[in-house]
């Protein structure tokens, strides 16, 4: 398994872009620093790293996105610059979703995140550098880009394996065409069926989001679960009928280990990201990797209880600061990769001296402190594509877009 991480690119900063996302919406505007971003993104990989597991990077994307701001002369426009210098990219679990079909094949399905205009700029840039960088495996292209097929990738599936067997979950927030008061769902059930059958799993189990849980700023199902093997963490009101459907699980994969965290509420579950942290199988048994914000009142008892229960073996707490107030914990950065090394290209996969490598890189090309009117000044955009040309990245097929792809 290896766990695919985003870079956030040197015009990373926080343009409130997402509603229904409550650290988005309340970092609007905000002071950003690049560079500690992207060494923070580089901490954690170094993390995951030391717990023995392998792991990978993903470049960014060009960004600003010179195209979507000179079909809008979007320079004259504040959000337009906002959503053209988004770093959004880096939250890789939004990138696609892995899983093995009926056939037993891999394939990776890039998703088209159509729900909200910064995001769904990703979509043609990321297909393209999956594809080019990930040989060993079939990137199956976007769904069309329109909210009716929102689909927001590995933040709204989960593979759960038990002894009997496996089952892919998809989780849902909305039909295409309803609307719903309250903060918008954004992945759609025609968007979860569509992305099951051109992966071919014939018989996925479909879930509907708890609406207490978007409406608390559970914008994707990750933000309340997390899942890996026969584990689940999840909050008693991430799903619609949630006993009903564990006990369906449990009926087609076996006994699994699933800990409901009570007493703890869905406000403190999206202030503080707990269900967003990722869980490892390690050699050394199991790991969860927790930001901070975890480390004290109810999610550090919560934690303890888990660790007490043998849920985990051990827990480790990284601090994501950045990429936090735009809404993103450690499980938002990465996308696992049930594949070996070898499927990558052995450019992105990273060792310590891989580690060090880069974050000299981000040192060469990243400010440490961006404001909203940085944005405008040309310097910054030349800088930003001198970090992509840089040599260490040179070496990459990176290519450009498919034309076809809107
Ligand atoms: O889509 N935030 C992202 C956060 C994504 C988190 N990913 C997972 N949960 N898997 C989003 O809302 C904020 C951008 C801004 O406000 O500048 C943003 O896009």
């Amino acid at each position: 398994m290896i766990q695919l991480d985003g870079l956030p690119g040197p015009t990373h900063g926080f343009g409130g872009l997402s509603p229904g996302n409550l650290a988005s919406r309340a970092h609007a505007g905000a002071v950003s620093s690049p560079r500690r971003a992207a060494r923070q993104a580089l901490a954690k990989m170094r993390t995951v790293l030391e717990l023995g597991m392998a792991q990978a990077f993903l470049p960014p994307l060009p960004r600003p996105d010179l195209d979507l701001l000179e079909r809008t002369a979007g320079w004259e426009d504040p959000w337009l610059l906002r959503l053209a210098c988004s770093s959004a990219f880096v939250w890789t679990a939004n990138a696609g979703t892995i899983a093995a079909g009926d056939d037993g094949v891999y394939r990776l399905m890039v998703a088209n995140l159509a729900a909200l205009p910064h995001r769904q700029r990703e979509a043609p840039g990321r297909w393209a550098q999956l594809t080019a960088l990930l040989p060993g495996v079939p990137v199956l292209p976007p769904l069309p880009s329109h909210p009716a097929w929102g689909d927001e990738g590995a933040a709204n599936h989960t593979t759960v394996t038990g002894p009997r067997g496996t089952c892919e979950v998809f989780v849902v927030g909305r039909e295409a065409g309803e609307t719903r008061t309250g903060h918008p769902a954004r992945q759609t059930r025609e968007a979860s069926a569509a992305v099951a059958r051109r992966m071919g799993i014939r018989a996925p189990r479909l879930v509907r989001q708890h609406p207490a849980a978007i409406d608390a700023g559970a914008f994707h199902n990750d933000v309340v679960m997390v899942g890996e093997g026969d584990r689940l963490l999840i909050h008693p009101l991430a799903w619609e009928d949630q006993e009903a459907v564990l006990a369906d699980l449990e009926q087609r994969c076996g006994p699994l280990r699933v800990a409901v965290v009570q007493d703890f509420d869905l406000d403190q579950a999206v202030k503080s990201y707990l269900f967003n942290s990722q869980l490892l199988l390690t050699d050394n048994g199991w790991v969860l990797v927790a930001p901070i914000q975890c480390q004290d009142g109810p999610p550090r008892a919560a934690i303890r209880r888990l660790l007490d229960d043998g849920f985990i073996d051990r827990v480790v707490f990284v601090d994501l600061a950045e990429s936090m107030m735009g809404g993103g914990g450690p499980a938002c950065l990465r996308l696992r990769l049930p594949v070996p090394p070898g499927a990558l290209n052995p450019g992105i996969v990273v060792d310590e001296l891989r580690i060090q490598a880069l974050e000299a890189w981000v040192d060469r090309h990243y400010r440490d402190r961006l404001t909203e009117d940085d944005l405008r000044d040309r310097t910054l955009w030349q800088e930003a594509a001198a970090a992509l040309e840089d040599p260490l990245l040179r070496g990459l097929p990176l290519t450009t877009p498919p034309p076809s792809l809107g």
